[in-house]
């Protein structure tokens, strides 16, 4: 049994270069800029002098419903541009997520973006796994195997790091409130808890059962990641 099976996570440190993660940024950045220069409010409102770190949670203080507008178009779309798209292509990451999900072999990945913004507290991810049963056909949803989640800082009990239940888990009950899954407290298994510390440029790999959620980031800074969840097949799907 591996560590990641084992655990139901694994950190694996320094992958993502520089470039990667200031690519991302910059991928990030530009979207709410795009999407602030579209919309009739006036561009300056969405603060884009701040810091990155700092911006949502700025525009969020004084125009709420404008900052989750924002915040929703990255979750939506900043996942499109290529320095987010393809970062788990990267040959070093590429080789660990090979190894994370052999003997199985990858066939693809589904990546997003995530963040925690303090004054958006609401939006973060309550306990829940990534995948609510195990399937026979390895399609769909039940064909992902592992996620790794990448911040794009680093990140403590202070500032949005993962919380995991360790351990090798089956799939738990999950209440679904409009397409939101979370595993409600009578379902919570009893336990060591583990808030994972991880510095600029490490991986957290997530086994698709292991129960976690993100914690809260401390005002004025939004904690920023890009999660890819890893598909794989035993055999490759016949199309
Ligand atoms: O980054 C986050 O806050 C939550 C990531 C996560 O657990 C998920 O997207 O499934």
């Amino acid at each position: 049994m591996t560590e990641l099976t084992r655990e139901g996570f694994r950190v694996v440190s320094d992958i993502l270069t520089k470039t990667d993660l200031s690519g991302m940024r910059d991928a990030i950045t530009e979207t709410i800029d795009r999407v602030a220069r579209a919309l009739r409010t006036s561009f300056d409102t969405s603060h884009p002098d701040a810091p990155f770190e700092e911006r949502l949670d700025r525009i969020a203080r004084h125009d709420r419903a404008y900052a989750l507008a924002l915040f929703h178009a990255v979750m939506a779309d900043a996942q499109r541009d290529p320095r987010i798209a393809r970062v788990a292509d990267a040959p070093r990451l590429a080789s660990i997520l090979k190894d994370a999900v052999a003997p199985a072999t990858v066939t693809g990945h589904v990546v997003r973006t995530r963040a925690v913004v303090p004054s958006l507290s609401s939006h973060r991810s309550p306990w829940h796994q990534d995948v609510l049963e195990r399937t026979s056909d390895g399609r769909g949803c039940g064909s992902v195997r592992v996620a790794c989640w990448m911040p794009l800082g680093d990140v403590d009990e202070r500032s949005g790091a993962l919380e995991v239940i360790p351990g090798a888990w089956e799939p738990l009950p999950h209440r679904n409130d409009d397409g939101h899954f979370s595993i409600p407290d009578e379902s919570l298994p009893s336990g060591r808890r583990s808030v994972v510390t991880l510095c600029r440029g490490d991986v957290l790999l997530l086994d698709r059962f292991v129960p976690h959620r993100s914690t809260a980031a401390t005002p004025p800074r939004a904690r920023w990641a890009v999660v890819a969840w890893v598909k794989a097949a035993t055999h490759a799907p016949q199309h």
